[in-house]
């Protein structure tokens, strides 16, 4: 049986106490790897390996041989594109056609994009009368942060993980990185990659285990100095509490409950097509999907009708199936918590439209975690599935009037991550958008992204926005040199 281990001071290990954990394929509920268990000891290891190398040959690394080194990372795992293809398929269940596409690409893009930011970083200056008449300079200088943990989730675990890493590394810092227990592969392959291209041992750890056990361990570890995550709003708050001893930064990518707004002037076409995206991508484990779709009322009919179809023309199947757009969850607790959800729309009288249980699956296929893509209309503003975060593959379909209104919608909810706005009106695309509380707005698009942007949250979706130079504020700590001439 494969075993994914943790990765400490460049050497690939096994839990001290020797335990290990199950890994199972979600399309299959077959078992693929033991993983080890983070504890104590592994944690402390890794954040004395990491301070380690703060200060070692990383820490006195020139800036352009620590930019050379990202682009090696990122070539290296373009060579390696096959094999984080597989194992990030086996964990998550998602189809090649996705992962090929989004989240193999951008692991190396996360590494590219910070090379080139840290190119063009400019320091401020400021000259200044002194009160005895003589003259002094300001000017300012970032250093690495120190080190820093990144806890990652399960939907996108290397595009998530590397948008963490990338800007953390490639601004002079080390990092322990704690994937999800239920995808752990991807990370542990990326210290195949760092041991390749001759990072120092010590820059990259990762330490595998559970939330609950490894998880809670490194948010309490008093010696690392930031802490990045992406994933439920519930332990994001967590976290931010704990990192509040220490008064230790913190960074968190949290949920969403993403509207799409559809004016009766939108292209039906590109709308239909990016809802249908937004809505099921993923099987809709996409922090930034859409669950909640607002359509204006002379083309709400016509709207949910070609919804309907062309989520009925998705093709459910396994990863390696290169003509299926759907996988299933990514495990029997996720599967569970959707499914409940589906009973709660029908109990709060829900129109199904479309799906709203689990699909006939045949041979090895039966024991995996399917859900139907699922589409309900006639449910009220304080329904719970028009309210709460679902992360599967469904939306609410709801008819609204005016402009005005719509807005009023779109921002009544406890998130604000992520919307997308359909009109051919530029006038309007551009008064709506910014009305909206949402970090990002997608005009007649969804999921496009310029690695240079600031992306994060409003409201309880997060706190910080990272991306090109704006990842700098976290990644790195400011200080101003005066010097009296
Ligand atoms: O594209 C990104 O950089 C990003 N952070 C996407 C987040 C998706 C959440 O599921």
């Amino acid at each position: 049986m494969k075993k994914v281990q943790h990765y400490i001071n460049g050497q690939f290990v096994d839990s001290q106490c020797g335990e290990f954990f199950d890994n199972y394929n979600p399309a299959t509920n077959e078992l693929i790897s033991k993983v080890a268990l983070g504890r104590e000891y592994e944690v402390n290891a890794a954040v004395e390996a990491a301070r380690k190398a703060l200060t070692g040959e990383w820490g006195q690394m020139k800036l352009n041989d620590r930019i050379a080194l990202m682009y090696e990372i990122a070539n290296e795992m373009d060579k390696r594109f096959d094999d984080f293809l597989e194992a990030e398929t086996l964990d998550t269940g998602k189809p090649y056609s996705i992962a090929r596409h989004i989240d193999i690409p951008r692991g190396a893009a996360n590494f590219k994009v910070f090379a080139d930011t840290m190119k063009s970083v400019a320091d401020e200056a400021y000259r200044m009368d002194t009160p005895d008449g003589k003259t002094a300079m300001n000017y300012s200088m970032r250093q690495p942060k120190g080190v820093i943990s990144v806890i990652s989730p399960w939907n996108l675990p290397l595009l998530l993980m590397t948008w963490k890493v990338g800007p953390a590394l490639a601004c002079g810092n080390t990092v322990i990185v704690k994937p999800s227990q239920v995808t752990p592969t991807t990370t542990s392959l990326l210290g195949e990659v760092m041991s390749k291209v001759g990072i120092p041992d010590g820059v990259y750890n990762v330490v595998q285990g559970k939330g609950s056990i490894t998880g809670n361990l490194i948010t309490a570890h008093k010696d690392i100095d930031a802490i990045t995550f992406t994933g439920e709003t519930v332990t994001g708050e967590k976290i931010m509490k704990e990192c509040s001893v220490g008064v230790r930064d913190v960074s968190l990518e949290l949920g969403g409950k993403n509207p799409a707004i559809i004016f009766e002037d939108c292209d039906m076409d590109k709308a239909i097509t990016e809802t249908t995206r937004s809505a099921f991508a993923n099987s809709g484990q996409v922090c930034l999907g859409t669950e909640r779709v607002y359509v204006q009322r002379p083309i709400f009919d016509k709207f949910v009708k070609r919804l309907k179809e062309s989520a009925q023309n998705l093709k459910l199947g396994v990863q390696n199936d290169e003509s299926s757009d759907m996988g299933p969850l990514v495990s029997a607790a996720h599967r569970d918590k959707v499914l409940s959800y589906y009973e709660t729309a029908v109990a709060e009288g829900a129109n199904v439209v479309l799906g709203g249980g689990t699909p006939t699956m045949t041979g090895n296929l039966k024991d995996g975690y399917w859900v139907e893509p699922t589409i309900w209309t006639g449910l009220s503003e304080d329904a719970t599935v028009v309210k709460e975060e679902v992360f599967g593959p469904c939306c609410h379909v709801q008819p609204f009037d005016t402009e005005e209104e719509v807005i009023k919608m779109a921002n009544n909810s406890p998130y604000g991550l992520a919307s997308t706005v359909f009109t051919e009106n530029l006038d309007k695309a551009h008064r709506v958008a910014g009305q909206i509380d949402s970090g990002i707005v997608w005009i007649n698009s969804w999921f496009l992204r310029d690695l240079r942007t600031p992306f994060g949250g409003m409201k309880g979706s997060g706190i910080g926005r990272e991306g090109g130079h704006h990842s700098l504020e976290f990644y790195t700590e400011l200080k101003n040199v005066c010097i009296k001439m």
